[in-house]
């Protein structure tokens, strides 16, 4: 008997130039797994605006994300490629979701208790709401996998209990889906605080690599990453500069901490992280010339992102319908 391909579904935010957080915990999954299964990816910018955007800023980190995307070789013909708020089901659903989650279980979201203490002057109801949203992009898919990093974790079991309880009460509407979080990158940390996630909003640029860095500042930020007095390149508790430096060269190489010590065995750090830089240049570079050539031809672009709403809106239009059939709304006979 032939079993139907599994399906994956992912979206990033359109919020600035992704970090090699969101390349090593997110992206480069992506690319990895885009020819095993059935995909959908995609560009958040209804989530993006639960903080404040620069409307010009705004419409090029669309276009340049989605350009990103198809850099990634996620093959718009096999897979869909879409910006959210060109597929309406998406708000639409992220509304019917708000009505089948409580309010105290929401309140537990760590992202929205940072967010909100980040942009205290803006915290909005989208902001609270924003993991129902998060819900429905998935479960309007009937994705099964979800790879993303581990700060995702607790907006994939808050999803989890939506479709269950959606299910619980309707029948089988929602496949429950499964976050997909690598080992090695899903955690990669800031550059000057490895105690804390690297991000694209942090205000201080030398604590993250922008994956558009120019080789010679990738070079120059590894180099002065923080880490400790001991001089010895192994992965354990307390190192948290190193651990990090070591879990970046093992998701660009593909080396395990053994061998990476093995490497720098009675070396300095500096050989450590000269070594780490170019690895990190090496893995960038091809990205980066793809990107260039993909985001100035605006006619192919337009017409991916044309192609790629279509059929999201095709795929989820499905869900929506069956969901709302089974809630009681009125619908035409025809
Ligand atoms: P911001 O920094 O603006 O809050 P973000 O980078 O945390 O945003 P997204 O752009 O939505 O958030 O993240 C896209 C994907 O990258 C998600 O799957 C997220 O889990 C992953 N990701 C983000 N930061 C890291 C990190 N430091 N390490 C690994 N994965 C990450
Ligand atoms: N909330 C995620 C981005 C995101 C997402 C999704 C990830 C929006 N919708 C659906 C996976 C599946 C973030 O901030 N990283």
């Amino acid at each position: 008997m032939e079993t139907k391909q599994k399906r994956v579904l992912s979206l990033i935010q359109p919020s600035g130039i992704p970090t090699l957080g969101n390349y090593l915990g997110a992206l480069k999954n992506w690319s990895d797994i885009a020819d095993e299964y059935e995909c959908a990816f995609g560009v958040a910018d209804l989530h993006a605006i639960t903080v404040r955007q620069d409307p010009q800023k705004f419409r090029k980190q669309v276009s340049d994300m989605y350009a990103l995307l198809l850099a990634l070789d996620l093959k718009p013909e096999k897979n869909i490629l879409f910006v959210q708020s060109q597929v309406p089901t998406h708000a639409q659903m992220g509304w019917i979701l708000d009505c089948y989650t409580q309010f105290g279980e929401m309140s537990r979201m760590t992202q929205f208790k940072d967010k909100s203490k980040q942009h205290a002057d803006n915290v909005n109801v989208g902001l609270f709401s924003y993991p129902a949203l998060m819900a429905g992009d998935i479960l309007l898919y009937q994705a099964d996998y979800v790879p993303v990093g581990a700060d995702q974790k607790q907006h994939l079991e808050i999803c989890r209990d939506i479709a269950n309880r959606f299910n619980g009460l309707y029948g089988d509407v929602f496949t429950i889906p499964e976050p997909l979080i690598r080992d090695t990158g899903a955690r990669i940390m800031s550059l000057t605080d490895p105690t804390k996630k690297m991000s694209k909003s942090d205000p201080n640029p030398k604590s993250y690599v922008s994956i558009f860095d120019e080789p010679n500042v990738i070079a120059k930020k590894i180099r002065s990453a923080v880490t400790d007095s001991e001089a010895c390149v192994r992965y354990a508790e307390g190192k948290d500069g190193v651990n990090n430096l070591m879990s970046i060269y093992s998701c660009v190489t593909g080396l395990t901490n053994e061998q990476i010590e093995a490497e720098f065995a009675g070396k300095g750090y500096g050989d450590f992280k000269n070594a780490v830089a170019d690895a990190v240049i090496a893995s960038l570079e091809p990205l980066q010339a793809e990107f260039k050539r993909v985001s100035s031809d605006r006619a192919y672009l337009e017409q991916c992102m044309k192609e790629g709403a279509e059929k999201a809106m095709y795929v989820s239009s499905k869900t929506l319908n069956k969901a709302m059939k089974k809630i009681g709304f009125y619908q035409f006979k025809k």
